[in-house]
């Protein structure tokens, strides 16, 4: 081949946008960038769509929301002609669903897949990104969206000998996509997050014998999973628009909101009655659909805390191991609420052990299991379920670079700074869904992603309309939001706790808080409010 030859075919190909991420986020982007009529490109790691569900296979992994709003609204049709069989589906369910979505608007066409993105590059002098994979392929593009998720980064920890470990270990964020056999296994998991807290109650049913290592005891509130009825099913669907309209307006997306009453302000028998009625429920209400002064009050918070201490100590039988399980020293809802089906209860079954880390912390994996400072428990597997490099993690990896090539990984090396969670100042153009500094993972994750999406979208219209190629936020804009972001998280209980919202989960990581806690209806007015305004805090170029 010749050399002319060679460049021409090795030359970068140019469209209006780039996408990166095939979940949620990413598969809504392409669908409203082609019905926009703007020339796109779009590269997954993963093998297929799905993102979170792609990766997030491990035993027992399943929304925290329920089905009929962990769901897209931007199409009737879709919402109709979708039956769930479940209040909470499994990962396998929603990915199917995901793969649905893609078949059905033709979307898969767009992507990549298996295609890791390497580096994004701002180039001044063109205003264009120049994206690259990992297969060498070049992409010029006006705009670029990152759909890479919260949650999508990782997070194994440094645990020395790892290495020399004979059995196989695991991160529940990577999970094998041929599954996991544990039958008959000494199986170790490692972490009592969201991810530890569903995947244990499957495992110690598989597991000859599971030990579970503990560093933080959790709280947790029973989901109460159950099919849906041909009933539930033609009354959801009937009144969806309504559903979904609701949760579009609520504080955490979801179709319900705090109550207006107070929890300080209730008589003690009242305030049972009302805990006891949400916990009979299930799911997220318990907390985010109840009282308004849980997270704000100490000691209303105190008291939906006692309750669930007292709920933890009537399942577990042993008070040893109750006394372990049992919260102490950080307020309820502060680290993300987990929900559960029966896991206070596994550690009632014969062949589950629990270690406090707190008291004998792990010192290293050696060959046969894994060494604390009182014994060497003997496994066979090891199941890491300790999260996630959260928000920045996922879009600091990428590789991207801004005006003057700075990298975004060393302007946000104390903390992010964003104007609205979207955009950034000195990456002009760069898009982030869901991105720091957004409701997002405060809430239900498609209702933000597909405001995000839209939001983005009428940006990128608005910009041609005007005549404009560049957007990027100004600086007072960005100081000012983040300012914003900050006093309202400190006007709450929640940095009080070693969470990964406020990066405390990572070593070295900024101890800042992560997400924007000024409720996900109120973000959506103030977005509408600074499109309305021209795009204020924006210099738009
Ligand atoms: O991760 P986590 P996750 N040694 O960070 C422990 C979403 N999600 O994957 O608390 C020992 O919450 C760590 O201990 P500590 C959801 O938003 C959603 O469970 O830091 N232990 C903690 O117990 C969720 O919040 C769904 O002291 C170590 C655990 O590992 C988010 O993803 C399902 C350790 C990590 O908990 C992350 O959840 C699952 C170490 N070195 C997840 N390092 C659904 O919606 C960490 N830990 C259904």
């Amino acid at each position: 081949m010749s050399a002319s030859r060679l460049a021409r075919d090795n030359a970068p190909r140019r469209v209006d946008a780039v996408v990166i991420g095939a979940g949620f986020a990413g598969l809504y982007a392409i669908y409203k960038l082609r019905e926009m009529g703007l020339s796109h490109a779009a590269f997954e790691q993963g093998g297929g769509v799905g993102g979170t569900w792609y990766w997030n296979r491990y035993p027992g992994a399943s929304s925290d929301s329920e089905s009929w709003v962990y769901a897209y609204s931007f199409s009737e049709a879709l919402e109709q002609e979708w039956t769930w069989s479940c209040r909470f589906p499994g990962q396998a369910e929603i990915l199917r669903y995901l793969e649905h979505v893609a078949d059905r608007f033709e979307l898969r066409p767009a992507f990549a897949f298996n295609t890791r993105v390497t580096a994004a590059t701002y180039d001044e002098a063109t205003g264009l990104w120049r994206v690259e994979t990992e297969h060498g392929e070049q992409v010029l593009a006006q705009f670029l969206i990152t759909a890479v998720g919260c949650l999508s980064a990782a997070q194994v920890p440094q645990i020395a000998g790892l290495e020399d470990f004979k059995g196989r270990w695991y991160h529940t964020g990577q999970w094998p996509h041929e599954g996991v056999d544990f039958t008959g296994l000494r199986v170790g998991v490692v972490g009592t997050g969201s991810s530890g807290i569903q995947s244990i109650p499957v495992i110690a049913k598989q597991a000859a014998h599971l030990t579970v290592f503990q560093r933080t005891p959790n709280f947790s509130v029973p989901a109460r999973n159950a099919p849906l009825s041909p009933a539930q099913i033609a009354d959801l669907k009937a009144n969806i628009k309504t559903i979904r309209e609701t949760c579009r307006w609520s504080t955490i997306g979801q179709p319900y909101d705090w109550k207006a009453d107070e929890a300080l302000k209730q008589s003690p028998a009242a305030l049972r009655a009302q805990f006891e009625a949400d916990w009979a429920k299930g799911g997220f209400e318990w907390m985010f659909g109840s009282f308004s002064d849980l997270l704000a009050d100490p000691a209303a918070n105190a008291l939906a805390a006692e309750f669930v201490r007292e709920k933890i100590r009537d399942v577990v039988q042993d008070p040893a191991t109750a006394s372990k399980l049992i919260p102490q020293g950080y307020p309820i809802g502060t680290k993300r609420l987990p929900l559960d089906a029966d896991y206070f209860e596994t550690f009632n079954r014969p062949n589950v052990a629990l270690v406090d880390l707190r008291d004998t912390p792990i010192e290293r994996v050696v060959d046969t299991g894994i060494r604390t400072s009182r014994q060497t428990f003997e496994l066979d597997a090891i199941v890491f379920a300790t999260g996630f490099d959260a928000m920045t993690g996922p879009l600091n990896r990428i590789g991207i670079r801004g005006r003057g090539n700075e990298p975004l990984a060393a302007k946000w090396s104390a903390g992010p700074q964003t104007y609205l969670g979207v955009c950034t100042r000195g990456f002009p153009n760069l898009f982030m869904v869901t991105g720091p500094g957004s409701p997002s993972v405060l809430g239900n994750m498609p209702t933000s992603i597909e405001q995000h999406v839209d939001w983005i979208c009428e940006l990128l219209t608005h910009l041609r309309a005007v005549g404009a190629t560049t957007v990027e936020p100004t600086a007072e804009a960005e100081a000012e939001w983040g300012a914003h972001v900050k006093a309202l998280a400190d006007d709450t209980l929640f940095p009080q706790a070693d969470s990964w919202y406020m990066g405390a989960n990572i070593p070295g990581k900024p101890r800042v808080f992560l997400p924007y806690i000024g409720g996900f209806g109120t973000y959506r007015k103030l977005c509408a409010e600074i499109a309305a305004n021209g795009y204020e805090g924006f210099r738009i170029t």
